[in-house]
């Protein structure tokens, strides 16, 4: 009788292997990698800006942004606080691991503590690539409605963390927040995926975070990443924080 070998070898299509090289970049200068996915105008540049703010003088902050023409995004990541590098993809619909490469290459990853992608503004193509982040985040805002998980199932399977933006304008546009969490459980398999939606400091929506209650991506994922934080990013002596130990 014939006997099966099973092939255990998993293999890596050059985009994987290239994002692996660029988390061993990240890793190797001690850097946490954020990847930002959404559809357009979800408010990705916008949580990223109030990220910087918030955490001005406490993390180094280098933005990564991808659009496919223009480089108004990375220009209010620099106006904020953050060292950016704007990548144009040329018509291609999401960043890859080579156009990370080539961001890389021209940031100091020594001077800085993490990096936030902002990937190019669509549900489809960005899911598919791997950037070398340690991280992902969907950025879901109500006025896209309560169906785009069901929709685009592959953007909300694998991402470490959904935030809900535009939450001042749900008294305005139909949106059952039951509906839309409950994406989860129709899902082949549930991830360990945590909704979140924030509240700014008693105000909701930018506003509160342009008051400086909030620190954006800091603050609403604190409890998503920090678990899973190798320990080396984890400072100890940071109680209320996300510190990065760089010793
Ligand atoms: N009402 C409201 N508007 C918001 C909120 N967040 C962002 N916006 C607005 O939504 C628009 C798009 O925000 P951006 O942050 O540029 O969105 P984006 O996802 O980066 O957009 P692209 O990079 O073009 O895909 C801007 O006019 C923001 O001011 C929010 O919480 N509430
Ligand atoms: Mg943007």
């Amino acid at each position: 009788m014939p006997k099966r070998i099973p092939v255990v070898e998993k293999i890596l299509s050059a985009n994987d292997r290239l994002a692996l090289k660029n988390q061993s970049r990240f890793d190797a200068a001690k850097v946490f990698a954020i990847n930002v996915m959404a559809s357009p105008g979800a408010g990705k540049t916008s949580l990223i800006e109030h990220t910087i703010k918030g955490l001005e003088g406490r993390l180094r902050i280098g933005m990564i942004n991808g659009d496919i023409a223009t480089s108004f995004d990375a220009d209010r990541a620099k106006a904020a606080g953050a060292t950016a590098i704007q990548i144009n993809t040329g018509g291609n619909c999401h960043l890859d691991a080579v156009m990370v490469q080539l961001a890389l290459s021209q940031l100091d990853l020594g001077a800085l503590d993490l990096v936030i992608i902002e990937n190019v503004g669509n549900l489809v193509c960005p899911a598919d690539f791997k950037l070398g982040t340690h991280k992902s985040v969907l950025v879901a805002s109500i006025p896209e409605g309560d169906d785009k998980p069901y929709k685009y199932p592959g953007m909300y399977r694998g991402v470490n963390a959904v935030v809900i933006n535009k939450i001042d304008l749900l008294p305005y546009v139909p949106f059952r927040m039951d509906f839309f969490k409950k994406y989860r459980s129709a899902q082949p398999r549930r991830d360990p995926v945590r909704t979140l939606l924030p509240d700014w400091g008693g105000s909701i929506g930018l506003a509160g975070m342009a008051g400086g209650a909030g620190e954006g991506i800091y603050r609403v994922l604190r409890p998503v990443l920090e678990p899973g934080l190798p320990r080396k990013y984890v400072n100890p002596n940071c109680c209320n924080c996300l510190c990065f130990d760089r010793s």
